[in-house]
């Protein structure tokens, strides 16, 4: 190790139950075993940071100059430069927008210029994985693809995509792919991002000492920058990843810590970049290194994942998932892992410090993400393959360290299936020559469904683990909604064992269930990490398009929820969801208390600007009841608001539904 974790472990001296913070039983032992073995996890770390700031919570504290930082009271209504509660609240908001922005732009980023090395020939163990979506993305953005040369067709893409970072005068071209209305509403209000380097730096600039003052302006500013995301960075990234490493299809797997071996190599991967996940995911069943393994005393390797790069390689190899961000520190407790590698994003830095315990080595491959106390050992791209087997290797030579009076792997894991891409899900609902949206759109008119509902994001300490996602999709389920999942909500599903066909049709409305049957897709969709967030927009474009359901994605029943979020990114994804015509339900508010004028924008004012609006629901029975509020109206204005009659499907129905 590079240096030594200078926060020491302490005991905690808990003042709750393990199975008041966590959901699930693997989370709950891991938890005890936690007290038992005297390391602190992000549990007791909010417990210690209990008086949370109150000024940071409502958005009110500027500390964007250095005549502050300035805190905002009744008392003190403006900093010391003049600015007020709005002009503040606004933003520490549009800064949240372009970090998350970033952050997904930036994964974009670098798939882009990985699929330009090997476009031209350099991409080492990467090819183009998948042709038919490199010729499939290539025909959407107009590029010639007939006749030429996967390569070549793959270069133009490339470059194109790179010139959606730097454009500096004209939209975006990504945001064609909305629908046309939709980008109607995005040119009158004004809101088209440029390039999408270029909306950040504005960002920052705007936000910069004595700039821009205007609440109004700068919230707007915060929608734009988030289109740059969702219809830019993050689209672009699913994109490419699909070309690079496949497009998804469904694929059974399972999910918990208890995917971890007790008499194998446990390896987690953790992140978000599936670069460095893909070649591992290959590398981990190499038949050399399983013999490699087996001399070192070892039954074989097992590779799972955390949070999204857990996701990415899910949808792609099945690659079974080990927990969502909320169990990273657990994982390491189970006293059984080898080795955990981060790349980017959502990596706690406590994870070296909760290594301490126990043998597991923390190592770090992003030159952009070290953390103390971490081995750092960079992913070297271009011998991709070499690097993911140094890994590997590593991790076996540290088998012999494992304690294993120290070992306690939860006997915890549920089946799921995942890998629901939009072409996935429209051969699903048509087959290889009829794929199509149809049959979902008619269920929809029919009432069998009655509307989609897409549950994304986090976990936050500050609620029980996925109690709140798992209440709210069960609930939903039940009052005939589909439901689409990404990201570290969709494991909280997988982890509930909701993400096997009969588990969530067993728990499914009547109406929804027969059609799920007829039509053969789940009632629950996994559509893979956080980016393919972008997914769900590009599905909601498809029943667009389909027709039937309205000319634009606020005319489609249906809404968005980020139940227990707490990253920037997720701030980024409700904007570019509101800004895209779909109502946002969050567990909890964002940091705008403190600004009544900025809460209104957000939870109001946008509904004229784009026919949605942010809407807060702490608790998800409320929520549920607020969804299918929405679901109503909508089905109401596209007068499909009928009561659907209860009707048992024979073969001539199916064969109907399949128009
Ligand atoms: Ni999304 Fe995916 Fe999870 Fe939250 Fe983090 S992993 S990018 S930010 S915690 S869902």
């Amino acid at each position: 190790m590079s240096e030594k974790p200078t926060i020491p472990v302490k005991n905690p001296v808990r003042a709750w139950k393990a199975e008041d913070r966590v959901s699930d039983l693997a989370s709950i032992e891991m938890l005890n075993k936690a007290a038992t073995d005297c390391v602190d996890t992000c549990f007791e770390r909010l417990d210690t940071q209990r008086n949370q700031c109150a000024f940071g919570k409502n958005g009110l504290c500027c500390r964007l100059c250095y005549m502050g930082p300035c805190r905002i009271t009744p008392k003190a209504p403006r900093g010391v430069c003049g600015a007020d509660a709005d002009t503040i609240v606004a933003r520490n908001y549009l800064r949240e927008v372009a970090s998350g922005t970033a952050a997904h732009s930036d994964h974009g980023r670098h798939l882009v210029l990985l699929l330009k090395k090997v476009a031209g020939g350099h991409g080492g163990s990467y090819r183009i994985a998948d042709e038919p979506a490199l010729r499939y993305a290539a025909r959407l953005y107009n590029i010639e693809e007939n006749g030429r040369t996967p390569e070549a067709v793959a270069l133009d893409l490339a470059n194109l995509f790179i010139s959606e970072f730097a454009r500096q005068e004209d939209p975006l071209a990504t945001l064609k792919l909305a629908p046309v209305r939709r980008q109607g509403v995005w040119k009158n209000r004004e809101i088209q991002p440029s390039g999408i380097d270029r909306m950040v730096v504005e960002s920052l600039h705007r936000t910069n000492i004595g700039v821009d003052h205007d609440y109004k302006n700068l919230l707007l500013h915060a929608f734009r920058t988030s289109l740059a995301d969702g219809w830019g960075g993050s689209r672009i990234a699913s994109i490419v990843s699909d070309i690079l490493f496949g497009t998804p299809s469904p694929v059974r797997s399972r999910a918990n810590l208890g995917v971890l071996g007790a008499k194998t190599v446990n390896i987690l991967v953790h992140g978000h970049e599936p670069a460095l996940s893909e070649m591992l995911a290959i590398a981990s069943r190499d038949p050399e290194l399983l013999a490699e393994a087996r001399a070192a005393n070892v039954e074989g390797i097992t590779l799972a994942g955390i949070c999204c790069t857990a996701n990415e390689i899910l949808i792609r190899h099945g690659i079974p998932v080990a927990g969502n961000f909320l169990q990273q520190e657990l994982a390491i407790i189970t006293g059984a892992v080898e080795m955990l590698i981060t790349d980017v994003q959502c990596c706690m830095p406590s994870l070296p410090d909760v290594a301490l315990a126990y043998h597991t080595e923390v190592v770090s491959t992003n030159e952009i993400a070290k953390t103390i106390g971490s081995a750092h050992v960079p992913f070297d791209e271009d011998h991709a393959m070499e690097s993911a087997k140094a890994l590997i290797r590593r991790a076996i030579a540290n088998y012999k360290r494992r304690d294993p009076a120290k070992v306690a792997i939860p006997s915890v894991s549920q089946p799921l299936v995942a890998g629901f891409s939009v072409a996935a899900i429209k051969y699903m609902l048509g087959g290889t020559f009829r794929a199509s949206f149809r049959p979902l759109n008619d269920a929809i008119i029919q009432g069998r469904i009655k509307g989609i509902v897409g549950i994304v994001g986090c976990n936050n300490p500050k609620t029980k683990t996925d109690a709140y996602i798992n209440t709210l999709t069960r609930e939903l389920i039940k009052r005939e909604v589909i439901i689409l999942k990404t990201g570290c909500a969709a494991i909280a599903s997988a982890k509930e064992g909701m993400l096997t066909p009969e588990a969530a049709l067993e728990a499914a409305g009547p109406g929804f269930r027969e059609v799920c049957e007829a039509i053969g897709i789940p009632p629950v969709l996994h559509m893979g990490s956080c980016v393919d967030n972008s997914r769900l927009l590009e599905a909601a474009t498809e029943v667009v398009l389909e027709g039937g359901l309205g000319d634009d994605l606020s005319e489609v029943p249906a809404v968005g929820v980020a139940p227990e979020w707490m990253s920037e990114k997720a701030v980024a994804i409700g904007c570019y969801f509101v800004a895209s015509g779909v109502d946002v339900i969050l567990g909890h508010p964002f940091h705008t208390g403190g600004s009544e004028k900025v809460t209104q924008f957000l939870n109001q004012d946008t509904r004229e600007l784009f026919g949605a609006s942010f809407h807060v629901c702490t608790d998800p029975a409320e929520a549920a009841e607020k969804i299918m509020e929405i679901i109503n109206r909508k089905r109401e204005r596209l007068g499909i608001n009928r009561k659907a009659k209860r009707k048992l499907y024979d073969m001539k129905d199916r064969r109907a539904l399949n128009v």
